[in-house]
């Protein structure tokens, strides 16, 4: 009897261990392939360039001036992908097609193109330039292809089956003849007239022809969207800034704007924000903006408020008329890059003792949290969507900022967390701007006037289900780079 208890004993104990191991079950909306491949790039780069570089002070042209007009005189796409190297950005978007119509690439079913431009006599290709030069350098090209074309199709005719075959044909031009294309940009810009029913074509195309490249959609191309816009061209995501939304059918704008901008905790599709900011007032590049390019400071700021917000920085740095960036374009985003780097290269939790209230066993400690190791998390048993995290620190550390990550595969977990600190290893203080806040997701990162301590408490005080982060970490932020390009 003795024997068969004890055996009994031991397996209910193994049942718990192994019960404990088990790896939390996904939560809600998770995000595909595209998706998390997106998100790993935290920034890309957008370049406008095209017909309306070379008119002054045009951003949005109308597609009636002379092709002639457009001729970059040193045109090097390896300098625009050399800065992107150097700015550690993995993917950049060009724009082979804005609103004016102009095509940046020969394309065989119009006349407004880079064919009749005085260009390279009319035997030029942008987009082929571009794209070789990102694959000889490994940086990911995308392409933004504008569903709003003036030369092509004034209003009100854009709903014909002419615009939908006449759009789909340079879709396919743009997706068979380059190699693989990251991301395909439809901006809503100007594009209220079209329908679903041309998304829908035009989806069907992408998905065929490149299924790893994901959309940016919004307004009517939103549900076939990987992407959404996030409500401004400011570089600002919201907080919360959560990955899920189910508001695109909001009438009201003020609303619809707002769920742009904060996604929805418990919208049924996800679609996290992508934030397109310009690093200078205008779309395209135009001499007297030179001294309008944003500091690396505030190039920082923005970093923190859409990466560090859960969204994806899409920034664009557009070229001058010769066709190259500007070299206070290209310092800006090199020094903004070194500040980045410096700053997260030490945890100053790294190596703490760390305890938890509710452990989920040992493939899950909160030690996790510290760890550089891609695969490891921390989580607590499943019921349990709270907990407290405490680190002791081996010796006092000062700190101005803060970052989390969640495991994206799990979903969307903790909803409430606040972080406070101890000078003297006692009593707590909380750090204003890091309490009572709600995302984490794939990156929240938060900035504050320095402190100094022996011990951080990591508080997780509501959630959808039981936490699973990836990363915890304090740091101290780093000067910016002296770089002159
Ligand atoms: C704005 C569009 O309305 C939106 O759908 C998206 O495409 C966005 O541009 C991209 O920045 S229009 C702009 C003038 C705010």
């Amino acid at each position: 009897m003795q024997r068969i208890g004890k055996i009994l004993t031991t397996l209910l104990l193994l049942t718990a261990i192994a019960t404990a191991q088990r790896a939390p079950k996904p939560y809600g909306p998770v995000p595909n392939e595209r998706q998390k491949e997106w998100y790993s790039w935290e920034m890309i780069a957008f370049f406008h360039f095209g017909i309306n570089t070379f008119e002054d002070f045009v951003n949005e042209g109308e597609g009636k001036v002379s092709t002639a007009i457009f001729n970059p005189t040193a045109l090097d796409c390896r300098q625009w992908v050399t800065t992107l190297k150097n700015a550690g950005i993995p993917c950049g978007i060009l724009v082979a097609k804005h609103a004016d119509g102009f095509c940046n690439w020969p394309s065989a079913y119009t006349d407004y193109s880079v064919k009749n431009s005085s260009w390279k006599g009319g035997k030029g290709d942008l987009v082929k330039e571009y794209t070789d030069a990102c694959k000889a350098l490994g940086v990911k090209p995308a392409l933004y292809l504008g569903p709003h074309d003036r030369h092509q199709h004034l209003s009100p005719v854009y709903n014909t089956a002419d615009y939908s075959d006449y759009y789909a044909r340079q879709l396919s031009e743009l997706l068979r003849n380059y190699g693989p294309i990251w991301e395909i940009w439809w901006d809503g810009a100007g594009a209220d007239e079209l329908t679903t029913p041309l998304y829908t074509r035009w989806a069907d195309t992408v998905r065929k022809l490149q299924p790893q490249c994901v959309i940016f959609g919004t307004k009517n191309s939103y549900r076939f969207a990987d992407v959404r816009w996030v409500g401004n061209e400011s570089g600002k995501a919201g907080d919360p800034c959560w990955a899920t939304i189910d508001s695109f059918s909001i009438r009201d704008e003020a609303q619809h704007i707002q769920a742009l901008n904060e996604g929805q905790l418990n919208g049924n599709a996800y679609i996290p924000a992508e934030t397109d900011v310009s690093i200078r007032p205008s779309w395209f590049y135009h001499k007297e903006e030179d001294d309008k390019v944003k500091s690396p400071s505030e190039l920082w700021d923005i970093y923190c408020n859409t990466v560090g917000h859960n969204s994806v920085l899409l920034l664009n740095i557009p070229p001058d008329r010769r066709g190259l960036l500007h070299p206070t374009d290209s310092s800006n985003l090199v020094q903004l890059h070194h500040k980045i780097k410096n700053t997260f290269a030490v945890n100053l939790l790294a190596g703490s003792a760390v305890s938890s209230l509710h452990p989920r066993g040992k493939n899950y400690l909160p030690a996790n949290l510290t760890d550089t190791s891609a695969g490891s998390y921390y989580a607590t048993p499943d019921g349990y969507a709270t907990d407290t995290v405490t680190f002791t620190l081996k010796a006092p550390a000062t700190f101005d900022c803060l970052m989390a990550q969640e495991v994206l595969e799990l979903g969307q977990r903790t909803t409430g967390w606040s972080v406070d600190y101890s000078s003297d290893g006692k009593t707590w203080t909380a750090i204003p701007e890091a309490t009572n806040k709600q995302t984490i997701g794939h990156k929240w990162i938060i900035c504050f006037p320095q402190v100094t301590a022996k011990k951080v408490r990591l508080r997780i005080t509501a959630g959808q289900a039981c936490p699973a982060i990836h990363t915890f970490g304090v740091y101290k932020q780093a000067a910016y780079a002296d770089i002159n390009q």
